[in-house]
This record gives C-alpha cells, structure tokens and sequence, in this order.
C-alpha cells in the first residue's frame, strides 16, 4: 500500500483540523506501537484511515451501513459510531486493503470490542489520548498507557461509557462487552503478577 496515495485521499476527506488530529494519532500510536515491538505499518496504515468517514454526511453513512455487511443495529445508536465501520468499508473495497487485524482496527475505532487485539487497543488508545485532546481524567489514562494498555484502555472506555449516560445517550452493547471484557484480563493479570512476586 502505498502511503502517499493514502494519506494524499484521506486529508482530501476532511478540514486541516481534522487531517491534524489525524496525523497526531499516527505518531501517538506509532509510539505505543514501537514500545510494544510492534510492525509499525499497519499502525500507519489504520492510524490513517479511521476518521476517513467523519465528515461524510449521516445519510450516505447510514446507506452505506444499509448496503454493505455491517451490523445493521449501528443504525439504532449514536451516529458518531457510524464513521469507523464504514471507513473500514472503504478501506477494503476503495483501498484493497486485506488484513483483518487493521480493517478491525478502523471499524472498532470507537465503540472499541469484546477481545480486541494488540493492534485494535493501540488505535482505539492513540485516538483518546493524542496530545491535542481534552477530556476529563486524560491525564490518569495518559500515565496508565506508558505502563498498561489494558489498565489505559479500561480507565478510558469507562470515562467513555460515564460521558455518555451523563449526557442520557445509548451506550452501544459492544462498548460494554469491551469494558467487561478488560475488567477480567486486568483482574486476572494482577493475579498472574501476585502468584509470580510469591
Ligand atoms: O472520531 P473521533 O472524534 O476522533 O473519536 P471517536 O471515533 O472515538 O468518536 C467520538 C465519540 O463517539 C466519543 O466522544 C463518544 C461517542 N460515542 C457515542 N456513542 C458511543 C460513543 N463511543 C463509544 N465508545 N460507544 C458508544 O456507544
Ligand atoms: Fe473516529
Ligand atoms: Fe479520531
């Protein structure tokens, strides 16, 4: 894939501060990426790609949802979780991107999911913590990302859900199943960790 063409299209897609906060996510999760020893292209390549959709109007995203094979029950939650899955369309069908793990990483962009992967946490992480964002309690989920993905990514998808029932909004089902999921794998790594110091 070349990278040119790719970040050429997408900064065509969106305002400066968008394609901005953009490239910011890139070089945050390409730091992540390198701490972990991980093959930073497809970092670059979804890093790139995930806010492909955010400036497409709502009515194409929904018919694209419509059309393709998306999980049609997007459609009843918050329109914000609509631009991830349908970029991860467009990555596929406009870019001929293949691997699963980056196309997954674009789609859960957002709503992140139960057993994501390596890569998934890292974009997912990097799109919450680029160093232009403000929410409250960044700071805690800023520390906790130089030592613990998990820990980071819990901290962050529960500031998430406590944001949204704040503001009387859906939580969509798989962001929940994700801050389940990472509940039990910090719990059972901090057992892991107790059994190993005895
Ligand atoms: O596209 P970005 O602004 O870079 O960030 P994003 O793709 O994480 O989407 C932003 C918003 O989506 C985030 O502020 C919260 C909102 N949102 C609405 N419903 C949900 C949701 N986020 C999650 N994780 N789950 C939801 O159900
Ligand atoms: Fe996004
Ligand atoms: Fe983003």
């Amino acid at each position: 894939m070349d990278l040119e063409i790719l970040l050429q299209a997408t900064k065509e897609q969106m305002p400066i501060s968008r394609w901005e906060h953009t490239l910011r996510v890139k070089d945050t999760a390409l730091q992540l990426a390198d701490r972990l020893g991980m093959n930073p292209h497809p970092v670059t390549v979804a890093s790139i790609l995930h806010d492909y959709c955010k400036f497409w109007p709502d009515t194409e995203l929904a018919e694209r949802i419509r059309q393709s094979d998306l999980p049609k029950d997007l459609l009843q939650y918050n329109k914000e979780l609509w631009h991830g899955p349908v970029a991860a369309i467009v990555a596929r069908d406009q870019f001929g991107i293949t691997d699963p793990d980056v196309l997954h990483a674009i789609q859960y962009h957002t709503s992140g999911r139960e057993g994501m992967s390596q890569l998934e946490k890292v974009i997912w992480l990097a799109d919450y913590i680029e160093p232009a964002r403000q929410f409250p309690g960044l700071d805690e989920v800023r520390l906790l990302a130089e030592t613990n993905l998990d820990q980071a990514l819990l901290k962050a998808l529960e500031n998430t859900i406590q944001f949204l029932i704040q503001r009387k909004q859906k939580v969509y089902p798989p962001t929940l199943l994700a801050r389940n999921w990472l509940l039990d794998q910090v719990a059972q790594m901090q057992t892991e960790s107790r059994e190993e110091f005895f």
